[in-house]
């Protein structure tokens, strides 16, 4: 599979495939604005930086890498649903799509981005994802519904990776109420940018045109650029959760956050027969 895969898709140094040590199949990339990487198990974007800079992903050292489990960190896809299903806990948080191997519909090169669409189909609805590799990160996930109308939710379930979650601040939801899910209360809008001094699992209702994650520990601010998002999640799980997290380090969580674009109940998408729905992020380091 590997060597028809390089055959058909590898291009120059920009892109190849090769077996991760997992046994996994890894896309890697490298160009002279940026590297990255992403694992057809989950249609899983993994790695993300500038050439010669920090990485702007974050990825889990105790992550795993098997079928039937999601990789830690990254950009997971939650898709149909977010977080536990609401009706049948013998389903897997975060949906179906994140566990699964993916393929690989094509790759393309300008010299200075590469681009590769994954497509993965679940029932009715064909999943076509467009990542671009570049200055900036952009991903675009295409949903279209073949069958009779539906409804599901989305989250690019993005792990950032900081200097120091405390120092961190996340700008352009000041005016966003939002739902706590530690508490399950909603709170108005706070009026501040996010800092993080505990355990933080918020949705964030409401579209907004773009984010800041500003990170002075490592003198960057990078930018969040939502589209056809209703809900956006900011996530640090603090020192309790990442303990009870096997495939995540007890001390990673000073050094990651979640800002994940999305679209959750009550923004959930409805699709009529026949139509097509794409949420996409662009993520850059400003300069
Ligand atoms: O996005 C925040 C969240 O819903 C948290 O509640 C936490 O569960 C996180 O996702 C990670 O979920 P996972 O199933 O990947 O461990």
């Amino acid at each position: 599979m590997l060597d028809q895969l390089n055959a058909e898709f590898a291009i120059d140094d920009a892109i190849h495939f090769e077996k991760h040590s997992s046994g996994l199949i890894q896309g890697k990339i490298a160009t002279e604005v940026c590297q990255g990487s992403f694992f057809l198990l989950g249609g899983h974007v993994a790695e993300y930086g500038l050439k010669d800079k920090r990485p702007i992903l974050f990825l889990s050292d105790e992550a795993n890498y098997e079928i039937g489990k999601a990789i830690r960190g990254g950009v997971p896809i939650c898709f149909p649903w977010f977080g536990p299903h609401k009706t049948d806990d013998s389903q897997p948080a975060h949906g179906l799509v994140r566990t699964e191997e993916w393929n690989v519909q094509s790759t393309s090169f300008d010299g200075q981005s590469v681009s590769i669409a994954l497509g993965f189909q679940l029932g009715q609805l064909n999943l076509n994802y467009k990542i671009e590799f570049g200055p900036a990160l952009s991903m675009a996930l295409e949903v279209a519904n073949s069958g009779p109308a539906t409804t599901y939710e989305l989250a690019l379930h993005t792990y950032f990776s900081v200097s120091d979650v405390t120092q961190v601040q996340i700008g352009g939801l000041e005016s966003v109420d939002f739902l706590d899910q530690l508490t399950g209360e909603t709170q108005m809008a706070s009026g501040q940018p996010i800092q993080f001094t505990e355990e933080t699992d918020r949705i964030y209702h409401g579209a907004v045109k773009s984010l800041e994650l500003v990170d002075p520990g490592w003198q960057r601010t990078i930018l969040v650029e939502p589209i056809n998002s209703q809900s956006t999640v900011v996530w640090n799980p603090w020192v309790a959760k990442a303990k009870r997290m096997p495939d995540f380090g007890d001390q990673e969580y000073p050094h990651m956050c979640c800002i994940e674009t999305a679209n959750i109940s009550p923004n959930q998408v409805a699709l009529d027969s026949g139509a097509s729905h794409t949420t996409s992020v662009v993520i850059r380091e400003q300069t």
